[in-house]
């Protein structure tokens, strides 16, 4: 890269290998936090965070076999099945997330990925959702040829597809597709000019170092994604990982530390989990750069926690949703 008619090192995007991500993790807590800061600070009103409200609009009976996930058919988990959504229930809860604060709102499927059928009435739930001065964000599985484009031209702002976990740990948790086809609908989401969200989950077993791969994969996206969900696994009975043994909650405090540091202009969510955290861990999280988080009393399937108790904990920290008049 050294020959003058490459890209000088301005305009190439830093590669980071999985062990530089790594001796990020282990930094003395106190020095990570400082260079999260730094850079979150750098980048971002460290007061600010983004509100994003979820729906799932088609629920259960999925084909694909991810350890973690409760709408997987072939788990048991009194998941109840729900096809599609009628637009009017889905708009009635998208007006609701609004009139509470979101600027963001969310349509979750339980697909494997939409078939042309699936896709048409989701792009009237777009336009519609979109209408109403929210930004739009879906998270519908696979995307095939063409499909980010409609996606797009209905109004999305959006789609979200996450990488889970590392290369090398994803084979223990999804053996239905394989992390190229990740990558691959991630390009057709891009290569639509659609805003990218993707991040994955934590706490399913994986090593601090499998950990470290995960940032590192989706630090090494080109472009980086816009958005970045950390979710910590909400452990769900039924599923392949509801025994997983916990993982230390600063060690999730850490994650969104490193991944605030090298994907410094993403957004980075803290995701699904919170319920299950406490509020000093919760605000560790924003210190460490977290910057966007899941609001509502509901994730697809899962409890979060209620808007009261997220309002309450953000006035305590002095923390300004995004968008809201003040
Ligand atoms: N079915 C589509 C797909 O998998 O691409 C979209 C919806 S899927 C539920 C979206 C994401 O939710 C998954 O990729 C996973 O990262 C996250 N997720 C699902 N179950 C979870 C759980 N129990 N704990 C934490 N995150 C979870
Ligand atoms: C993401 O990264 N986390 C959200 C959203 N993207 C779609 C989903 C979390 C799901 C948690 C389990 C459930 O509620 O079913
Ligand atoms: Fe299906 Fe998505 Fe759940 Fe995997 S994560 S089982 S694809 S709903």
């Amino acid at each position: 890269m050294n020959d003058m008619t490459q890209p000088t090192a301005t305009d190439t995007p830093q590669t980071w290998r999985v062990a530089e991500v790594e001796a990020l993790f282990a930094l003395p807590f106190s020095d990570l936090m400082f260079q999260a800061q730094t850079m979150h600070r750098t980048h971002f009103d460290p007061n600010s965070v983004q509100l994003s409200t979820l729906l799932s609009i088609k629920t259960g009976g999925c084909s694909e076999d991810c350890g973690y996930c409760p709408q997987a058919a072939r788990y048991d988990t009194g998941v109840e099945n729900q096809g599609l959504l009628e637009i009017n229930a889905v708009l009635d809860a998208a007006r609701a997330a609004k009139a509470a604060g979101a600027t963001r709102f969310c349509m979750g499927a339980a697909w494997r990925g939409p078939k042309q059928r699936d896709l048409d009435p989701v792009l009237d739930m777009v336009r519609e959702v979109k209408a109403l001065g929210l930004e739009t964000c879906a998270t519908l599985g696979m995307l095939k040829d063409g499909q980010a484009e409609q996606l797009r031209d209905a109004g999305l702002d959006y789609y979200n597809h996450n990488l889970d976990t590392s290369p090398e740990f994803y084979g223990e948790i999804i053996t239905t597709r394989d992390y190229q086809d990740r990558l691959d609908t991630l390009e057709r989401v891009r290569g639509a000019d659609l805003h990218v969200c993707c991040g994955g989950i934590v706490g399913m077993g994986e090593s601090r170092t499998q950990r470290a791969g995960l940032i590192a994969q989706l630090a090494n996206l080109d472009p980086q994604p816009e958005s970045v969900p950390i979710n910590m696994l909400v452990q769900v009975e039924g599923t392949p990982l509801q025994d997983t043994a916990a993982m230390d909650p600063l060690e999730f405090v850490r994650t969104i530390a490193v991944a605030r540091i090298v994907l410094s202009k993403s957004y980075v969510r803290l995701s699904a989990g919170r319920q299950e955290m406490s509020e000093a861990i919760q605000a560790l999280c924003f210190l460490a750069g977290a910057n966007s988080i899941f609001y509502g009393e509901k994730l697809l399937t899962t409890g979060n926690p209620d808007v009261s108790r997220d309002r309450d904990l953000l006035d305590k920290l002095g923390i300004r949703a995004q968008g809201a008049a003040h």
